[in-house]
């Protein structure tokens, strides 16, 4: 199988190490220049759960960089069969879909990593219902400079269509996909539910992404009083509140999930406070900005992630 990962954030620094030594050919593309020369010399410098470290040769892994402009060459495109798309809503432009349209092998299949909702429609007018998957994913990784990747927290990725054309055939069509994925020591599975896990992962994230980036707190350090458990309450009960507007069935037992996952993760530091820290635009407008528009259009206020939301964008500058 041939992979193609976009972004050299902790989550594609993370799954290419762990995939390069499963695929016939992985390539890497980076968003600067920078992080792929980098990259190009050295590999990527990995330590695993278990604290061991290594390095995955430069050698293994071709190493391309893609920072948005039209007319920069992407080789990896041409002859992937996975393209996994792993960079954060805001690079998700139009001339990048362009690009993925005119020059995504016919056979290839372009997954969707993601936190936030709002670009799942634009991708699948893009390219076709056909040939994009989505994917979620709570697996925790924390990037360490350009080329270093700690794997934080282990985590489950699910991967699936949103439409049922979609999702005709997907065991058969992505088996070997899922085969890979958990021979690279990932909990992964094909799911013809996405839409609702999109909005559970929609739900913890918009839970505890924007109080640790406020609080500049680790994942478990939100479990560690009752003001910041009953910040997460409120956050909970508005989400939920807007899934039910639009009748999305959320998961039963989605507190306590989102409880497991701040303890999964708990020396994590959530993607939206390294985003806050490294001094980059965060996602705060696909997650909590996402949940705050579809619930004025539903009629519905939601005082606590329009708090979180201002306070968010106010950080971003
Ligand atoms: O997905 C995450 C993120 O940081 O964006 C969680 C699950 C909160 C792990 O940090």
């Amino acid at each position: 199988m041939r992979m193609t990962i976009i972004g050299g954030g902790s989550l594609g620094l993370l799954f290419a190490a762990k995939l390069v030594p499963l695929c016939k050919g992985l390539t890497l593309i980076a968003r600067t220049r920078e992080q792929a020369e980098t990259l190009a010399q050295g590999g990527i410098a990995i330590q695993e759960m278990s604290g061991e470290r290594r390095i995955v040769s430069h050698t293994d892994i071709s190493i391309e960089c893609y920072n948005g402009s039209a007319d920069e060459t992407v080789q990896g495109l041409r002859n992937a069969d996975y393209v996994l798309l792993m960079l954060k809503q805001p690079a998700i432009t139009e001339t990048l879909l362009a690009r993925l349209q005119s020059e995504l092998a016919p056979q290839a299949c372009l997954i969707c990593f993601q936190n936030g909702i709002g670009h799942e429609h634009k991708v699948i007018g893009a390219l076709g219902a056909g040939r994009v998957l989505f994917a979620v994913t709570t697996e925790g990784a924390k990037r360490e400079g350009g080329t270093a990747v700690r794997h934080t927290g282990h985590g489950v990725t699910y991967i699936g269509g949103l439409t049922s054309e979609m999702n005709d055939n997907l065991l058969q069509r992505h088996c070997s996909l899922k085969e890979v994925l958990l021979q690279a020591g990932f909990q992964a599975d094909l799911s013809k539910n996405m839409e609702e896990r999109i909005w559970n992962k929609l739900a913890i994230n918009c839970v505890i992404n924007p109080l640790t980036a406020i609080l500049k707190v680790t994942n478990g350090q939100l479990l560690d009083t009752a003001w910041t458990r009953s910040l997460m309450a409120d956050l909970f009960r508005e989400t939920s509140e807007v899934a039910e507007a639009y009748h999305v069935s959320l998961a039963q037992d989605l507190w306590t999930t989102i409880v497991q996952v701040c303890q999964a993760t708990s020396a994590n530091h959530s993607s939206m406070l390294q985003d806050v820290l490294g001094g980059r635009p965060t996602e705060i407008d696909y997650l909590n900005g996402s949940l705050v528009s579809m619930a004025g259009k539903a009629g519905l206020a939601l005082p606590n992630h329009n708090m979180v939301y201002r306070l968010v964008k106010a950080m971003e500058g």
